[in-house]
């Protein structure tokens, strides 16, 4: 069998010499953008860690390998395979975490959701990620009971983890309440409130960081405890939510109309499951006329910049 997964040179470089490496997801790039926008992207989001010094692992399968950083001829095919899905939409699959072995087993290309991701850096040990919003709680979760399988690796894979806070088609509280029932730690990037991923804030409390050290003391802190136990605990994701920048965050008074809109034709059409989350974003960006891709191109910038920081942080001696 070929190997599962496949580093880029720069990361395998990065990884042996303990320099920072800082993971990114694939499912903006497979679901998420059309082409060529979505490699647009994942070329800028990988230039923006590379100007911070931290060596940028974008996860995603191609053919069955999970790629761990991509290079230069990965782009190329990449790019190939984006256009042809577009015709055949099975071409790039959206991968959790639990579709990871059979797209393995299929040969597969997809992009990797936050569970896939994390649990893929993990493997690579790597210790920062940087998405653009996590998964959790839908907002019909009493008849749906859809949620997310992010909440459940996130409380399985001890990485740090950069995110836009709540995405805003979810429902927030229930998500805040979820993360809570499963230890995982979640902290606001000098906020006290946790961000609505195109939105600034939120009314909901979150507990408020303000520096880069009190993030690393933490991850550290957990890292000894685990050393403690030999390794038989696991540990937890430690979640940073990191507010979208001000100039571009988007009023909730504004948002929340289109999510519902949003909302009401996906529940008319029928979509569910793992189809929910992508119809959704893609039917805002419709709906804001690209307002919402704006500023979700914005987030995932700002992210990859605090998560490069903390990324540089954590490998310093
Ligand atoms: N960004 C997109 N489309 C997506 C996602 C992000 O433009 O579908 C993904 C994220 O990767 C997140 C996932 O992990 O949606 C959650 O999907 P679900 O609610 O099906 O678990
Ligand atoms: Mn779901």
């Amino acid at each position: 069998m070929k190997e599962m997964l496949q580093y880029s040179q720069a990361v395998k470089a990065a990884l042996t010499e303990g320099k920072p490496v800082l993971a990114l997801e694939s499912t903006v790039i497979t679901h998420g953008l059309p082409y060529p926008q979505n490699l647009e992207t994942a070329r800028e989001l990988e230039k923006t860690a590379r100007e911070l010094g931290v060596t940028p692992a974008t996860i995603i399968l191609i053919d069955g390998t999970a790629h761990i950083g991509l290079e230069e001829s990965d782009f190329v095919c990449l790019a190939e395979l984006t256009q042809q899905a577009q015709a055949d939409k099975t071409l790039l699959k959206k991968l959790a975490q639990r579709d990871l072995v059979l797209a393995m087993a299929q040969k597969w290309s997809g992009g990797t959701t936050v569970s896939a991701t994390l649990h893929l850096a993990n493997l690579a040990r790597i210790k920062v990620f940087a998405t653009g919003g996590i998964g959790g709680v839908h907002r019909d979760w009493q008849e749906s009971l859809d949620i997310s399988a992010d909440l459940h690796a996130l409380a399985n894979h001890p990485v740090i983890i950069v995110t836009a806070g709540c995405k805003a088609i979810l429902d927030i509280p229930t998500t805040l309440e979820q993360l809570e029932t499963l230890c995982v730690p979640v902290y606001g990037w000098q906020t006290d409130r946790c961000p609505a991923f195109y939105t600034k804030d939120s009314p909901y409390p979150i507990d408020r960081v303000d520096s880069i050290a009190s993030i690393t003391g933490a991850y550290k802190a957990q890292s000894a405890m685990q050393r403690m136990l030999g390794g038989c605990e696991k540990g937890t994701a430690l979640v940073v939510m990191n507010p979208i920048p001000s100039a571009c965050s988007v009023p909730s008074e504004v948002m929340e109309p289109f999510i519902r809109q949003a909302l009401q034709e996906a529940e008319q059409l029928g979509i569910r499951g793992k189809a929910s989350t992508p119809f959704l974003l893609q039917k805002l960006a419709v709906i804001t006329a690209g307002e919402s891709v704006k500023a979700n191109l914005e987030l995932l910038k700002n992210n990859v910049r605090l998560g490069s920081k903390i990324a540089a942080a954590l490998a310093e001696k």
